[in-house]
């Protein structure tokens, strides 16, 4: 009978729980994923784009993903002080941190049972976080040490002309533009998609980059929230060509970074970042001893699935369906 016994010994089993974080999508890889052996996180990613990439595609891709998705391959930690480790991955390639993510892992993890309400340590590729757990559904993440490496610079995009933005890292890079080219509106996402696309083709073309020449693959409008709770909206476009449907973890984290180099917020104080679906994030931020900030940012995450994605050996989309990164 087709579906048990022996053809489901052939398959394999990659046990996952989803969840969104204020709309965006997270799916915790808990079994079935590759093995990465020991040492820190980062040489771990290192061994899993190498190795592994046919696991984050079957993953991520379609037809048992979204180009929204983005996993989160839970490890044992290198340093033992931390909960877990985990590596972030999406329809492109790799994530260094992922703000949505850890909050979507922090209650994804609650919600196994394996972590109570308190303050856990995740170790990323990037750095150790620290996740407040205030409730089974409400986390609060300190993220790692956040800067403006640039302000104002200009990019030449051919439909839109000179546009001006910041650079900074809030464990991605991201070029932030005040002025957005569309309003921020529902309607307006696929034509604020693609204005996104063209800043980060011109910024790769004019060699505009981050720190090392590390390419700037996030891009973040602003423009006027529409809750009186917040006080400002965003879209951002991530590397794979997809929007993120909540207010981004690292791209908060970011915007704080300009607020904070301009003036603009006082540490400690609050500030609530609305996306472009109009769910939110509340954010502050500290000094560290360098100079840069901390960011804590705070938003809900709900599970909403647990299952177990089966590769059968003949499917020709056993490893996902590439339509193209966007990139
Ligand atoms: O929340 O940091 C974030 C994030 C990055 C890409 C998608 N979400």
């Amino acid at each position: 009978m087709a579906g048990s016994g022996q053809l489901n010994e052939a398959c394999s089993g990659i046990r996952v729980v989803d969840s969104h974080t204020e709309g965006e999508p997270t799916r915790v890889v808990l079994s079935g994923g590759p093995d990465l052996g020991p040492g820190p996180l980062a040489e771990r990613l290192r061994r899993f784009r190498a190795t592994a990439d046919d696991f984050r595609r079957a993953v991520i891709l379609e037809p048992r993903g979204s180009e929204a998705l983005v996993g989160a391959l839970i490890c044992e930690p290198h340093d033992r002080s931390c909960a877990a480790g985990v590596i972030y991955f999406n329809n492109a390639g790799f994530l260094g941190m992922c703000g949505h993510g850890t909050i979507g892992v922090a209650v994804t993890l609650a919600y196994l049972g394996r972590i109570g309400i308190g303050t856990h340590r995740l170790e990323t590729p990037v750095g150790i976080v620290e996740v407040r757990l205030l409730s089974p559904n409400e986390v609060a993440i300190e993220n790692v040490p956040s800067f403006r490496y640039r302000s104002r610079v200009a990019v030449q995009v051919a439909p839109f002309g000179t546009v001006f933005g910041d650079i900074a890292w809030g464990g991605n890079w991201f070029f932030l533009v005040e002025e957005s080219p569309f309003p921020l509106t529902a309607d307006n996402i696929r034509a604020l998609n693609d204005a996104a696309h063209q800043i980060r083709i011109a910024l790769r073309q004019q060699r505009i980059t981050g720190i090392d020449d590390a390419e700037i693959d996030h891009v973040e409008f602003f423009g006027p929230a529409q809750s009186a709770a917040a006080n400002s909206r965003n879209f951002v476009y991530c590397p794979g060509g997809a929007f993120d449907r909540s207010p981004c973890g690292t791209g908060t984290s970011a915007k704080l970074a300009c607020l904070a180099a301009d003036g603009k917020l006082e540490p400690g104080a609050s500030w609530v970042q609305e996306s472009i679906i109009g769910s939110r994030f509340s954010a502050s931020y500290r000094h560290d001893e360098n100079g840069r900030i901390i960011p804590t940012v705070s938003g809900r995450a709900y599970v909403c699935a647990e299952a177990n994605l089966i590769q059968q050996p003949d499917d020709p989309f056993r490893n996902g369906i590439a339509f193209g990164s966007g990139s």
